[in-house]
């Protein structure tokens, strides 16, 4: 018994000394820095850039660093990565050293904050880091301005800048390109850029006959390597004309509608269109929407289950909260709800925050063959910041919610920024006509 308990003893001493030896072998820390090598951008996608590791021993013993081995991966793909020869083959005690790593990032990471994750073989155990890197892109594109508002009448300019990257020249093909019914001129471009060089190009952008109200966008393709974008609108224009809220579209001038449309990935589903017109009191909507989708009802006093329409105005275009997007001071959103009294237009809530709900603008409902209409005002003592006059332009974005006994999609759109996230960006200007 005596001789079991002096073992257990000596083993459980054993067990302490391996336990406390694990706990002393401190591995290190390692840090990263990027160096420049002399180009004001450190990491240029493609492109070969330096990374230096370095590597503080903060044990009691010397390391020996003869298996540095590194590996990076960025965005959870492993990046071809060299060692420069001289790294230190042992750190002594409380010392440092430093490896050089050449990397090449992909051109896909070009223009992204990615991360590089390292793992460094030191001394026998792995130290990992990571390293924060803005990498820039071979070529850099500027698009300016980002969201170029067309003119229904003729061409806007956009101007491009783009900036060569590489330490030689760049003779390739830039290419434009944008949706249908949007003319390009040009379309192609030879550019000769020189290394470290900055060239700029004007772009003249015009709808190709009658082009639909709504977003369009304009890709530029440089050389391959690199590509930009930029929001092309097509504004709607608004009547002047003062309308009769009776459900009835007769006064309506002939003005371009706008579609209310769903996209699912594949193939757009239109469910109706809307018309916008104006008068020195009231901003109106209508919209005719698929006899399928049946709405606040008046008649009946009662909502459809899961129907509805929302329709939101921002006065200003003056961008959304912050980048994620959401609503600003100016902006209003209203929706159409039934009840004992009739349909009307109610404010909805901004941004959490009541800003009176208890409006009831007149709504009609009217039909049209087998279609819906619904029509509205809006008084423009509703944007005390805006001042409504030919030729201003405001942004309004409509949501129609089909109930679910509508066997499509559910949720469809003039513009965007209704569904899901509330994004003004996405609401298409209407230019108040003459
Ligand atoms: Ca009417
Ligand atoms: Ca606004």
């Amino acid at each position: 018994m005596k001789s079991i308990a002096v073992l257990s003893l000596i083993m459980a001493v054993l067990v302490g000394l391996a336990v406390g030896w694990c706990l002393a072998a401190d591995p290190g820390t390692l840090a990263a820095t990027v160096t420049t090598e002399g180009l004001p951008f450190p990491c240029i996608a493609g492109a070969a850039c330096k990374v230096t590791l370095e590597y503080a021993n903060t044990s009691d013993k010397d390391a020996d660093l003869k298996d540095w081995s590194v590996s990076c991966m960025v965005d959870g793909n492993k990046v071809e990565a060299s060692v420069d020869p001289g790294a230190s083959e042992s750190v002594q005690a409380s010392k440092s050293a430093t490896a050089v790593l050449t990397i090449t990032l992909p051109e896909s990471a070009g223009g992204k904050d990615v991360v590089l994750a390292c793992s460094v073989n030191a001394a026998g155990q792995v130290v990992k880091a990571d390293i924060p890197l803005s990498v820039t892109p071979i070529f850099e594109i500027t698009l300016l301005p980002q969201r170029l508002i067309l003119d229904p009448a003729g061409p806007k300019t956009l101007g491009m800048s783009v900036i060569n990257h590489m330490d030689k020249q760049f003779t390739g093909k830039v290419t434009i390109t944008a949706n249908g019914g949007l003319s390009v001129d040009p379309s192609e471009i030879t550019a000769n850029i020189d290394a470290l060089g900055l060239e700029p190009y004007m772009i003249s952008i015009a709808p190709a006959g009658k082009l639909v109200p709504g977003h369009y966008t304009l890709w530029v393709d440089v050389g391959g390597k690199s590509k930009e974008w930029a929001m092309i609108d097509m504004p709607a224009v608004a009547a002047s004309e003062t309308v009769k809220v009776d459900g009835k579209l007769d006064e309506w001038k002939d003005v371009q509608s706008g579609s209310i449309s769903s996209y699912n990935g594949s193939k757009y589903s239109t469910i109706g269109s809307v018309w916008f017109a104006y008068d020195t009191k009231n901003v109106y909507v209508a919209i005719e929407a698929d006899e399928g989708v049946q709405l606040p009802n008046p008649d009946t006093k009662t909502d459809v289950p899961g129907g509805m329409i929302e329709i939101a105005v921002d006065p200003l275009i003056d961008g959304a909260k912050d980048t994620k997007g959401g609503f600003k001071d100016d902006d209003r959103a209203y929706a159409l709800v039934a009840g004992p009294n009739g349909a009307g237009l109610r404010r909805t809530q901004i941004g959490g925050k009541s800003v009176g709900q208890d409006t009831n603008f007149p709504v009609a409902v009217g039909k049209r063959g087998a279609s819906n209409i619904y029509e509205t005002a809006i008084p423009w003592t509703e944007f005390t910041s805006f001042d409504p006059g030919p030729g201003k332009m405001i942004a309004i974005g409509v949501l129609v919610n089909a109930p679910s006994s509508y066997n499509l999609h559910n949720t469809y759109e003039f513009g965007g920024g209704l569904a899901g996230n509330i994004d003004p960006r996405l609401f298409v200007p209407v230019v108040l006509g003459k």
